[in-house]
Protein backbone atom coordinates (compact mmCIF):
# COMPACT_ATOMS: atom_id res chain seq x y z
CA UNK A 1 0.00 0.00 0.00
CA UNK A 2 2.84 1.96 0.83
CA UNK A 3 4.91 3.25 -2.90
CA UNK A 4 7.88 4.99 -0.43
CA UNK A 5 7.58 1.41 2.20
CA UNK A 6 6.44 -1.69 0.27
CA UNK A 7 7.61 -3.84 3.19
CA UNK A 8 5.33 -1.94 5.62
CA UNK A 9 2.69 -3.40 3.42
CA UNK A 10 4.43 -6.56 3.20
CA UNK A 11 4.80 -6.10 7.02
CA UNK A 12 0.93 -7.20 7.46
CA UNK A 13 1.67 -10.06 6.43
CA UNK A 14 4.22 -12.69 6.66
CA UNK A 15 7.72 -13.08 7.69
CA UNK A 16 8.37 -9.48 7.36
CA UNK A 17 5.62 -8.38 10.08
CA UNK A 18 8.32 -9.91 12.72
CA UNK A 19 11.56 -8.42 11.40
CA UNK A 20 13.23 -5.45 12.95
CA UNK A 21 12.68 -2.27 11.68
CA UNK A 22 13.84 0.56 13.79
CA UNK A 23 15.71 -0.14 17.57
CA UNK A 24 17.03 2.96 19.45
CA UNK A 25 19.00 1.93 22.31
CA UNK A 26 17.36 -0.95 23.54
CA UNK A 27 13.81 -0.30 22.37
CA UNK A 28 12.82 -2.19 19.18
CA UNK A 29 9.65 -2.02 16.46
CA UNK A 30 9.44 -4.55 14.25
CA UNK A 31 7.58 -4.15 10.78
CA UNK A 32 4.32 -5.29 12.09
CA UNK A 33 4.68 -3.23 15.19
CA UNK A 34 5.71 -0.12 12.91
CA UNK A 35 2.74 -0.67 10.45
CA UNK A 36 -0.07 -0.44 13.41
CA UNK A 37 2.13 2.95 15.39
CA UNK A 38 2.52 4.24 12.18
CA UNK A 39 -0.46 3.66 10.64
CA UNK A 40 -2.80 4.54 14.16
CA UNK A 41 -0.72 8.36 14.14
CA UNK A 42 -1.57 8.39 10.32
CA UNK A 43 -5.70 8.19 10.72
CA UNK A 44 -5.03 11.26 13.25
CA UNK A 45 -3.39 13.54 11.33
CA UNK A 46 -4.88 12.62 7.62
CA UNK A 47 -6.24 16.11 6.03
CA UNK A 48 -3.88 18.35 8.12
CA UNK A 49 -1.87 20.51 6.58
CA UNK A 50 1.32 20.42 7.70
CA UNK A 51 3.17 18.69 10.98
CA UNK A 52 6.30 19.55 12.84
CA UNK A 53 8.12 16.80 14.10
CA UNK A 54 9.80 17.23 17.61
CA UNK A 55 13.11 15.50 16.19
CA UNK A 56 14.29 13.76 19.31
CA UNK A 57 16.88 10.67 18.37
CA UNK A 58 13.93 8.67 19.55
CA UNK A 59 11.45 5.54 17.77
CA UNK A 60 8.73 8.08 18.24
CA UNK A 61 10.47 10.72 15.66
CA UNK A 62 11.08 7.94 13.47
CA UNK A 63 7.05 6.62 13.59
CA UNK A 64 6.30 10.33 13.37
CA UNK A 65 7.87 10.73 9.83
CA UNK A 66 6.60 7.61 8.39
CA UNK A 67 3.05 8.07 9.88
CA UNK A 68 3.30 11.75 7.70
CA UNK A 69 4.33 9.84 4.86
CA UNK A 70 1.88 7.39 4.88
CA UNK A 71 -0.86 10.23 5.77
CA UNK A 72 0.66 12.52 2.80
CA UNK A 73 0.87 15.14 5.40
CA UNK A 74 4.27 17.38 4.36
CA UNK A 75 6.74 17.02 8.06
CA UNK A 76 9.02 19.82 9.03
CA UNK A 77 11.45 18.19 11.47
CA UNK A 78 12.47 20.64 14.00
CA UNK A 79 15.75 20.22 15.91
CA UNK A 80 14.86 20.14 20.16
CA UNK A 81 17.90 22.39 20.34
CA UNK A 82 16.97 24.84 18.31
CA UNK A 83 17.09 28.07 20.33
CA UNK A 84 14.06 30.26 20.85
CA UNK A 85 14.92 32.88 17.66
CA UNK A 86 15.59 29.95 15.14
CA UNK A 87 12.18 28.28 16.24
CA UNK A 88 10.46 30.95 15.84
CA UNK A 89 11.58 31.67 12.59
CA UNK A 90 10.58 27.96 11.68
CA UNK A 91 7.53 27.80 12.87
CA UNK A 92 6.21 30.91 11.46
CA UNK A 93 7.56 30.11 8.15
CA UNK A 94 6.42 26.24 7.70
CA UNK A 95 2.43 26.71 9.61
CA UNK A 96 2.55 23.34 11.11
CA UNK A 97 -1.18 22.75 12.03
CA UNK A 98 0.15 20.58 14.64
CA UNK A 99 3.26 18.65 16.28
CA UNK A 100 4.12 15.27 17.03
CA UNK A 101 6.01 14.53 19.61
CA UNK A 102 6.89 12.02 22.50
CA UNK A 103 4.31 11.85 25.68
CA UNK A 104 7.36 13.00 27.76
CA UNK A 105 8.96 15.38 25.62
CA UNK A 106 8.32 19.24 27.24
CA UNK A 107 7.87 21.85 24.16
CA UNK A 108 9.15 25.40 24.23
CA UNK A 109 6.94 28.25 24.02
CA UNK A 110 7.06 29.05 20.20
CA UNK A 111 5.05 26.57 19.69
CA UNK A 112 2.46 26.54 22.39
CA UNK A 113 -0.12 27.49 19.85
CA UNK A 114 0.15 23.86 17.84
CA UNK A 115 -2.18 21.06 18.57
CA UNK A 116 -0.02 18.57 19.85
CA UNK A 117 -0.07 14.75 19.09
CA UNK A 118 1.52 12.44 21.26
CA UNK A 119 2.95 9.28 18.98
CA UNK A 120 2.69 6.10 20.56
CA UNK A 121 4.76 3.10 20.10
CA UNK A 122 4.12 1.28 23.18
CA UNK A 123 2.51 -1.71 22.98
CA UNK A 124 1.84 -0.93 19.51
CA UNK A 125 0.37 -4.84 18.02
CA UNK A 126 1.10 -5.81 14.67
CA UNK A 127 -2.20 -4.84 13.26
CA UNK A 128 -2.56 -4.22 9.28
CA UNK A 129 -1.19 -0.66 8.45
CA UNK A 130 -4.28 2.18 7.81
CA UNK A 131 -7.17 0.00 8.67
CA UNK A 132 -8.86 1.79 5.41
CA UNK A 133 -8.93 4.90 7.28
CA UNK A 134 -6.18 6.78 5.19
CA UNK A 135 -6.52 9.17 1.77
CA UNK A 136 -4.48 7.53 -1.36
CA UNK A 137 -1.08 8.14 -0.97
CA UNK A 138 -0.23 11.71 -2.86
CA UNK A 139 1.65 11.51 -6.11
CA UNK A 140 5.74 11.30 -6.73
CA UNK A 141 5.65 15.69 -6.91
CA UNK A 142 3.82 15.99 -3.51
CA UNK A 143 6.38 17.48 -0.95
CA UNK A 144 7.02 14.75 1.96
CA UNK A 145 9.34 16.60 3.75
CA UNK A 146 10.47 20.74 4.51
CA UNK A 147 13.59 20.19 6.06
CA UNK A 148 15.48 23.96 6.84
CA UNK A 149 18.91 24.66 5.97
CA UNK A 150 21.32 27.74 6.54
CA UNK A 151 22.24 30.42 3.57
CA UNK A 152 25.39 32.56 3.78
CA UNK A 153 22.64 35.39 5.16
CA UNK A 154 19.36 35.82 7.02
CA UNK A 155 17.75 32.88 9.17
CA UNK A 156 17.60 29.28 7.17
CA UNK A 157 15.60 28.40 4.56
CA UNK A 158 12.77 25.55 4.22
CA UNK A 159 14.03 22.97 1.32
CA UNK A 160 10.47 21.33 -0.01
CA UNK A 161 11.44 17.67 -0.53
CA UNK A 162 9.26 15.97 -2.47
CA UNK A 163 8.62 11.98 -2.26
CA UNK A 164 10.15 11.94 -5.83
CA UNK A 165 13.27 13.17 -4.52
CA UNK A 166 13.41 10.67 -1.48
CA UNK A 167 12.82 7.19 -3.62
CA UNK A 168 15.04 8.43 -6.28
CA UNK A 169 17.99 9.08 -3.88
CA UNK A 170 17.35 5.99 -2.00
CA UNK A 171 17.41 3.67 -4.67
CA UNK A 172 20.28 5.52 -6.53
CA UNK A 173 22.21 4.90 -3.47
CA UNK A 174 20.92 1.22 -3.11
CA UNK A 175 22.50 0.48 -6.88
CA UNK A 176 25.64 1.96 -5.48
CA UNK A 177 25.70 -0.01 -2.34
CA UNK A 178 24.36 -3.00 -2.83
CA UNK A 179 22.14 -2.16 0.17
CA UNK A 180 19.27 -4.64 0.69
CA UNK A 181 16.66 -5.61 3.00
CA UNK A 182 19.42 -7.81 4.86
CA UNK A 183 21.18 -4.62 5.92
CA UNK A 184 21.59 -3.60 9.61
CA UNK A 185 22.34 0.16 9.45
CA UNK A 186 24.14 1.49 12.62
CA UNK A 187 24.37 5.44 13.02
CA UNK A 188 24.11 7.94 15.71
CA UNK A 189 23.17 11.15 13.50
CA UNK A 190 20.55 13.84 14.13
CA UNK A 191 16.72 13.17 12.79
CA UNK A 192 16.34 16.72 11.77
CA UNK A 193 18.76 16.88 8.55
CA UNK A 194 18.93 14.66 5.78
CA UNK A 195 21.59 12.75 6.98
CA UNK A 196 20.38 10.99 9.82
CA UNK A 197 16.55 10.91 8.85
CA UNK A 198 16.20 10.39 4.53
CA UNK A 199 19.32 8.25 4.54
CA UNK A 200 19.67 6.82 7.86
CA UNK A 201 15.93 6.02 9.03
CA UNK A 202 14.30 6.32 5.65
CA UNK A 203 16.42 4.16 3.93
CA UNK A 204 16.68 1.30 5.37
CA UNK A 205 12.61 0.94 5.96
CA UNK A 206 12.56 1.25 2.10
CA UNK A 207 14.93 -1.24 1.64
CA UNK A 208 12.86 -3.30 4.21
CA UNK A 209 16.08 -3.48 6.33
CA UNK A 210 16.53 -2.13 9.76
CA UNK A 211 18.18 0.43 11.77
CA UNK A 212 20.27 0.61 14.92
CA UNK A 213 20.25 4.21 16.17
CA UNK A 214 22.87 4.53 19.46
CA UNK A 215 20.56 7.70 20.41
CA UNK A 216 24.23 10.01 20.83
CA UNK A 217 27.68 9.26 19.11
CA UNK A 218 29.64 7.21 20.88
CA UNK A 219 32.54 5.16 19.58
CA UNK A 220 31.82 1.99 21.96
CA UNK A 221 28.87 1.95 20.62
CA UNK A 222 29.92 1.59 17.10
CA UNK A 223 31.71 -1.03 18.18
CA UNK A 224 29.22 -2.99 20.33
CA UNK A 225 26.44 -2.50 17.41
CA UNK A 226 28.74 -3.42 14.32
CA UNK A 227 30.11 -6.35 16.52
CA UNK A 228 26.73 -7.67 17.25
CA UNK A 229 24.84 -8.01 13.55
CA UNK A 230 25.35 -4.10 12.18
CA UNK A 231 26.24 -4.01 8.85
CA UNK A 232 26.63 -0.61 7.58
CA UNK A 233 27.82 2.47 9.05
CA UNK A 234 26.72 6.30 8.28
CA UNK A 235 28.58 9.04 9.71
CA UNK A 236 29.97 12.50 9.42
CA UNK A 237 33.56 12.68 9.08
CA UNK A 238 33.95 13.84 12.86
CA UNK A 239 32.82 10.66 14.03
CA UNK A 240 35.08 8.91 11.91
CA UNK A 241 37.92 11.16 13.12
CA UNK A 242 36.87 10.20 16.83
CA UNK A 243 36.95 6.08 15.35
CA UNK A 244 40.13 6.57 14.16
CA UNK A 245 41.40 7.80 17.06
CA UNK A 246 39.98 5.90 19.56
CA UNK A 247 40.67 2.65 17.28
CA UNK A 248 44.58 2.31 17.60
CA UNK A 249 44.17 1.60 21.35
CA UNK A 250 41.36 -0.76 20.88
CA UNK A 251 41.17 -3.67 19.03
CA UNK A 252 37.82 -4.86 19.76
CA UNK A 253 36.25 -1.94 18.27
CA UNK A 254 39.25 -2.60 14.75
CA UNK A 255 37.52 -6.02 14.66
CA UNK A 256 33.86 -4.28 14.86
CA UNK A 257 35.06 -2.07 11.90
CA UNK A 258 36.43 -4.41 10.00
CA UNK A 259 33.86 -6.75 10.05
CA UNK A 260 31.42 -4.07 8.43
CA UNK A 261 30.39 -4.53 5.26
CA UNK A 262 29.72 -0.70 4.37
CA UNK A 263 31.29 2.14 6.28
CA UNK A 264 30.22 5.76 4.66
CA UNK A 265 30.95 9.03 5.36
CA UNK A 266 29.13 12.60 4.32
CA UNK A 267 28.19 16.05 4.85
CA UNK A 268 31.49 16.93 4.75
CA UNK A 269 35.10 16.03 3.81
CA UNK A 270 36.79 13.58 5.27
CA UNK A 271 40.26 14.22 5.79
CA UNK A 272 42.73 11.75 4.29
CA UNK A 273 44.58 11.26 7.48
CA UNK A 274 41.61 9.83 8.64
CA UNK A 275 41.15 7.77 6.25
CA UNK A 276 44.24 6.36 6.36
CA UNK A 277 44.53 5.63 9.81
CA UNK A 278 41.03 3.70 9.45
CA UNK A 279 42.54 1.76 6.65
CA UNK A 280 45.75 0.90 8.70
CA UNK A 281 43.65 0.13 11.76
CA UNK A 282 40.91 -1.84 10.15
CA UNK A 283 41.79 -2.87 6.30
CA UNK A 284 38.69 -1.65 5.75
CA UNK A 285 38.33 2.13 3.18
CA UNK A 286 35.57 4.29 4.06
CA UNK A 287 33.30 5.31 1.12
CA UNK A 288 32.37 8.99 0.49
CA UNK A 289 29.18 10.18 -0.59
CA UNK A 290 28.36 13.40 -1.53
CA UNK A 291 24.95 15.36 -1.22
CA UNK A 292 22.88 18.38 0.03
CA UNK A 293 19.75 19.00 1.74
CA UNK A 294 18.60 20.38 -1.81
CA UNK A 295 19.82 17.48 -3.81
CA UNK A 296 20.02 14.88 -1.59
CA UNK A 297 22.55 12.61 -2.64
CA UNK A 298 24.88 13.80 -6.07
CA UNK A 299 27.45 11.15 -6.45
CA UNK A 300 28.87 8.25 -4.22
CA UNK A 301 32.22 5.93 -4.71
CA UNK A 302 30.20 2.48 -5.46
CA UNK A 303 30.85 -0.68 -3.44
CA UNK A 304 32.23 -2.32 -6.49
CA UNK A 305 34.07 0.59 -7.03
CA UNK A 306 37.72 1.36 -6.89
CA UNK A 307 38.31 3.40 -3.54
CA UNK A 308 39.79 6.82 -3.90
CA UNK A 309 40.40 9.02 -0.63
CA UNK A 310 39.57 12.58 -1.12
CA UNK A 311 37.04 11.27 -4.07
CA UNK A 312 33.26 11.44 -3.77
CA UNK A 313 33.12 8.87 -6.59
CA UNK A 314 30.69 9.20 -9.55
CA UNK A 315 27.23 10.89 -10.26
CA UNK A 316 24.68 7.87 -9.31
CA UNK A 317 22.30 6.50 -11.57
CA UNK A 318 19.51 9.28 -12.96
CA UNK A 319 21.92 12.34 -11.75
CA UNK A 320 23.36 14.70 -14.42
CA UNK A 321 26.60 16.30 -12.92
CA UNK A 322 28.58 19.03 -15.39
CA UNK A 323 31.28 21.90 -13.61
CA UNK A 324 30.81 25.59 -14.59
CA UNK A 325 33.66 28.07 -14.98
CA UNK A 326 32.54 31.72 -13.10
CA UNK A 327 31.77 33.02 -16.51
CA UNK A 328 28.79 30.26 -17.09
CA UNK A 329 30.91 27.84 -19.29
CA UNK A 330 30.75 24.14 -18.68
CA UNK A 331 34.12 22.52 -18.19
CA UNK A 332 34.16 19.36 -20.73
CA UNK A 333 37.42 18.32 -20.28
CA UNK A 334 38.06 16.02 -17.35
CA UNK A 335 41.60 16.67 -16.19
CA UNK A 336 41.50 16.26 -12.83
CA UNK A 337 42.94 20.03 -12.18
CA UNK A 338 40.61 22.10 -13.61
CA UNK A 339 38.36 23.79 -11.04
CA UNK A 340 34.22 24.62 -11.28
CA UNK A 341 31.73 24.85 -9.79
CA UNK A 342 29.43 21.51 -9.19
CA UNK A 343 25.44 21.98 -10.62
CA UNK A 344 23.29 19.48 -10.82
CA UNK A 345 20.05 18.03 -12.04
CA UNK A 346 17.81 14.90 -11.70
CA UNK A 347 14.94 13.48 -9.99
CA UNK A 348 16.64 14.02 -6.67
CA UNK A 349 16.25 17.44 -6.39
CA UNK A 350 14.27 19.79 -3.87
CA UNK A 351 11.09 21.54 -5.94
CA UNK A 352 12.53 24.94 -3.93
CA UNK A 353 12.64 26.93 -0.94
CA UNK A 354 9.60 27.39 1.06
CA UNK A 355 7.95 31.06 0.72
CA UNK A 356 11.40 32.17 -0.99
CA UNK A 357 10.54 32.32 -4.79
CA UNK A 358 13.83 34.88 -4.94
CA UNK A 359 15.75 32.43 -3.42
CA UNK A 360 14.95 29.49 -5.64
CA UNK A 361 15.70 31.38 -8.70
CA UNK A 362 18.96 32.14 -7.52
CA UNK A 363 19.83 29.04 -6.84
CA UNK A 364 19.03 27.56 -10.20
CA UNK A 365 21.01 28.23 -13.91
CA UNK A 366 17.94 26.71 -16.22
CA UNK A 367 17.20 23.58 -14.33
CA UNK A 368 20.78 23.20 -13.26
CA UNK A 369 20.92 23.60 -9.35
CA UNK A 370 24.23 25.53 -8.53
CA UNK A 371 25.60 23.45 -5.26
CA UNK A 372 28.66 26.73 -4.26
CA UNK A 373 30.77 23.13 -4.21
CA UNK A 374 33.68 23.48 -6.50
CA UNK A 375 35.55 20.56 -7.44
CA UNK A 376 37.74 18.89 -10.12
CA UNK A 377 36.84 15.81 -11.80
CA UNK A 378 39.33 13.06 -13.17
CA UNK A 379 39.48 11.47 -16.51
CA UNK A 380 37.53 8.40 -15.48
CA UNK A 381 34.58 11.04 -14.34
CA UNK A 382 35.42 10.53 -10.37
CA UNK A 383 34.39 14.10 -8.43
CA UNK A 384 36.74 15.46 -6.10
CA UNK A 385 35.77 18.76 -4.07
CA UNK A 386 38.35 21.07 -3.56
CA UNK A 387 36.32 23.97 -1.61
CA UNK A 388 33.65 26.12 -1.43
CA UNK A 389 32.43 29.28 -3.59
CA UNK A 390 30.98 31.33 -0.03
CA UNK A 391 33.16 31.68 2.39
CA UNK A 392 30.35 32.52 4.46
CA UNK A 393 29.42 28.85 4.84
CA UNK A 394 30.84 27.09 7.60
CA UNK A 395 31.15 23.21 7.89
CA UNK A 396 31.34 22.26 11.32
CA UNK A 397 30.56 18.54 12.75
CA UNK A 398 28.87 17.90 9.36
CA UNK A 399 26.39 20.92 10.20
CA UNK A 400 26.11 23.73 7.40
CA UNK A 401 26.17 26.90 9.61
CA UNK A 402 25.83 30.54 7.96
CA UNK A 403 28.24 33.01 9.13
CA UNK A 404 25.33 36.10 8.57
CA UNK A 405 23.09 34.56 11.05
CA UNK A 406 25.80 34.32 13.73
CA UNK A 407 26.64 37.74 13.39
CA UNK A 408 23.10 38.75 13.43
CA UNK A 409 22.79 36.71 17.09
CA UNK A 410 25.69 38.70 18.83
CA UNK A 411 25.27 42.26 17.64
CA UNK A 412 21.93 41.52 19.41
CA UNK A 413 24.40 41.47 22.84
CA UNK A 414 24.29 44.55 24.26
CA UNK A 415 28.04 44.21 24.76
CA UNK A 416 28.82 43.84 21.43
CA UNK A 417 29.59 46.98 18.71
CA UNK A 418 30.91 45.06 16.03
CA UNK A 419 30.72 41.11 14.75
CA UNK A 420 32.35 39.27 12.39
CA UNK A 421 32.27 35.15 11.23
CA UNK A 422 34.85 33.05 10.00
CA UNK A 423 35.62 28.95 10.18
CA UNK A 424 38.71 27.96 11.05
CA UNK A 425 40.32 24.55 10.39
CA UNK A 426 39.38 21.81 13.67
CA UNK A 427 40.98 18.26 13.76
CA UNK A 428 37.83 17.10 15.20
CA UNK A 429 34.49 19.40 13.64
CA UNK A 430 36.37 19.97 10.52
CA UNK A 431 35.60 23.89 10.74
CA UNK A 432 35.18 25.29 14.24
CA UNK A 433 33.12 28.73 14.21
CA UNK A 434 35.14 31.52 15.55
CA UNK A 435 33.55 35.47 16.60
CA UNK A 436 35.79 37.99 15.96
CA UNK A 437 33.82 40.72 18.33
CA UNK A 438 34.61 44.31 19.02
CA UNK A 439 33.37 45.26 22.40
CA UNK A 440 30.95 47.86 23.36
CA UNK A 441 33.47 48.58 26.22
CA UNK A 442 36.87 47.94 25.44
CA UNK A 443 37.70 47.81 29.21
CA UNK A 444 35.12 45.32 30.07
CA UNK A 445 34.16 42.72 27.35
CA UNK A 446 31.76 40.30 27.25
CA UNK A 447 33.31 37.11 28.16
CA UNK A 448 33.44 34.26 25.69
CA UNK A 449 30.86 31.84 27.05
CA UNK A 450 28.44 34.45 27.11
CA UNK A 451 28.78 34.89 23.88
CA UNK A 452 28.60 31.36 23.09
CA UNK A 453 25.28 31.12 25.73
CA UNK A 454 23.54 33.74 23.88
CA UNK A 455 23.92 32.45 20.73
CA UNK A 456 23.41 28.57 21.51
CA UNK A 457 20.12 29.77 23.39
CA UNK A 458 18.91 31.68 20.30
CA UNK A 459 20.00 29.37 17.52
CA UNK A 460 21.20 25.99 18.19
CA UNK A 461 24.33 24.59 20.59
CA UNK A 462 26.21 23.48 16.95
CA UNK A 463 25.84 27.23 16.19
CA UNK A 464 28.01 28.50 18.98
CA UNK A 465 31.44 30.25 18.95
CA UNK A 466 34.21 27.80 19.80
CA UNK A 467 36.54 30.50 19.88
CA UNK A 468 35.96 34.40 20.57
CA UNK A 469 38.67 36.82 19.59
CA UNK A 470 38.26 40.75 20.74
CA UNK A 471 39.39 43.42 18.40
CA UNK A 472 39.20 46.98 18.67
CA UNK A 473 38.08 47.28 14.99
CA UNK A 474 37.20 44.91 12.11
CA UNK A 475 39.36 45.14 8.99
CA UNK A 476 37.50 46.89 6.49
CA UNK A 477 38.08 48.62 2.71
CA UNK A 478 37.01 51.52 1.25
CA UNK A 479 33.54 50.96 1.12
CA UNK A 480 33.66 49.57 4.21
CA UNK A 481 32.78 46.30 3.80
CA UNK A 482 34.54 43.74 6.81
CA UNK A 483 37.37 41.85 4.57
CA UNK A 484 37.07 38.44 6.63
CA UNK A 485 40.51 37.48 5.05
CA UNK A 486 42.48 39.72 6.51
CA UNK A 487 41.13 37.87 9.91
CA UNK A 488 43.42 35.62 11.17
CA UNK A 489 44.90 33.60 14.43
C1 LIG B 1 27.49 22.87 24.69
N1 LIG B 1 26.22 22.49 24.73
C2 LIG B 1 25.49 23.57 24.94
C3 LIG B 1 26.37 24.69 25.02
N2 LIG B 1 27.60 24.21 24.86
N3 LIG B 1 24.19 23.75 25.08
C4 LIG B 1 23.73 25.01 25.29
N4 LIG B 1 24.53 26.09 25.39
C5 LIG B 1 25.85 25.98 25.27
N5 LIG B 1 26.63 27.05 25.35
C6 LIG B 1 25.77 21.08 24.66
C7 LIG B 1 25.24 20.56 23.39
O1 LIG B 1 23.89 20.83 23.20
C8 LIG B 1 25.47 19.06 23.59
O2 LIG B 1 24.62 18.49 24.56
C9 LIG B 1 26.81 19.05 24.15
O3 LIG B 1 26.92 20.30 24.83
C10 LIG B 1 27.90 18.88 23.13
O4 LIG B 1 27.55 19.66 22.00
P1 LIG B 1 28.54 19.87 20.83
O5 LIG B 1 29.82 20.38 21.38
O6 LIG B 1 27.88 20.67 19.77
O7 LIG B 1 28.70 18.40 20.30
P2 LIG B 1 29.86 17.85 19.52
O8 LIG B 1 30.64 16.95 20.39
O9 LIG B 1 30.59 18.94 18.85
O10 LIG B 1 29.09 17.00 18.42
C11 LIG B 1 29.77 16.33 17.42
C12 LIG B 1 28.79 15.54 16.56
C13 LIG B 1 27.73 16.52 16.04
C14 LIG B 1 28.16 14.44 17.40
C15 LIG B 1 29.58 14.94 15.42
O11 LIG B 1 28.38 17.62 15.43
C16 LIG B 1 26.75 15.88 15.08
O12 LIG B 1 25.85 15.14 15.48
N6 LIG B 1 26.87 16.17 13.76
C17 LIG B 1 26.01 15.64 12.72
C18 LIG B 1 25.55 16.72 11.82
C19 LIG B 1 24.70 16.21 10.68
O13 LIG B 1 24.00 15.22 10.78
N7 LIG B 1 24.77 16.89 9.53
C20 LIG B 1 24.07 16.46 8.36
C21 LIG B 1 23.46 17.62 7.67
P3 LIG B 1 24.56 16.90 24.79
O14 LIG B 1 25.91 16.51 25.27
O15 LIG B 1 23.48 16.72 25.81
O16 LIG B 1 24.26 16.32 23.47
S1 LIG B 1 22.64 17.03 6.12
C22 LIG B 1 23.87 17.22 5.01
O17 LIG B 1 24.89 17.73 5.33
C23 LIG B 1 23.83 16.67 3.63
C24 LIG B 1 22.52 16.30 3.06
C25 LIG B 1 24.74 15.47 3.61
O18 LIG B 1 25.56 15.38 2.69
O19 LIG B 1 24.60 14.66 4.54
P1 LIG C 1 23.82 20.75 3.92
O1 LIG C 1 23.46 22.10 3.44
O2 LIG C 1 23.87 20.69 5.40
O3 LIG C 1 22.93 19.80 3.28
O4 LIG C 1 25.28 20.49 3.43
C1 LIG C 1 25.60 20.27 2.09
C2 LIG C 1 27.06 20.53 1.87
O5 LIG C 1 27.83 19.58 2.59
C3 LIG C 1 27.49 20.39 0.46
O6 LIG C 1 27.20 21.53 -0.32
C4 LIG C 1 28.98 20.15 0.62
O7 LIG C 1 29.65 21.38 0.79
C5 LIG C 1 29.06 19.38 1.93
N1 LIG C 1 29.28 17.93 1.73
C6 LIG C 1 28.40 16.92 1.81
N2 LIG C 1 29.01 15.74 1.60
C7 LIG C 1 30.30 15.99 1.36
C8 LIG C 1 31.47 15.19 1.08
N3 LIG C 1 31.41 13.85 1.03
N4 LIG C 1 32.65 15.82 0.89
C9 LIG C 1 32.75 17.16 0.96
N5 LIG C 1 31.69 17.97 1.23
C10 LIG C 1 30.49 17.40 1.43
Amino acid sequence: MSALFPALADGTSGDVRHRPALRFGDRELTYGALASAAGATAERIAGAGRVAVWATPTLETAVGVVAALLAGVPAVPLNPRTGERELAHIAGDSAPRLVLAGADDELPPALAGLERIDVRVAGAGDAPVGGGGLPAEPGPEAPALIVYTSGTTGPPKGAVLPRRAITATLDALADAWAWTGDDVLVQALPLFHVHGLILGVLGPLRRGGSVRHLGRFSAEGVGRELGTGGTMLFGVPTMYHRLAEAVGGDPELARSLSGARLLVSGSAALPVHDHERLFAATGRRVVERYGMTETLMNTSVRVDGEPRPGSVGLPLPGVELRLVEEDGTEITDLDGETVGEIQVRGPNLFTGYLNRPDATAAAFDGDWFRTGDMAVRAPDGQVRIVGRKATDLIKSGGYKIGAGEIENALLEHPQVREAAVTGEPDDDLGERVVAWVVPADPAGPPSGDELADHVAARLAPHKRPRTVRFLDALPRNDMGKIMKRALHG
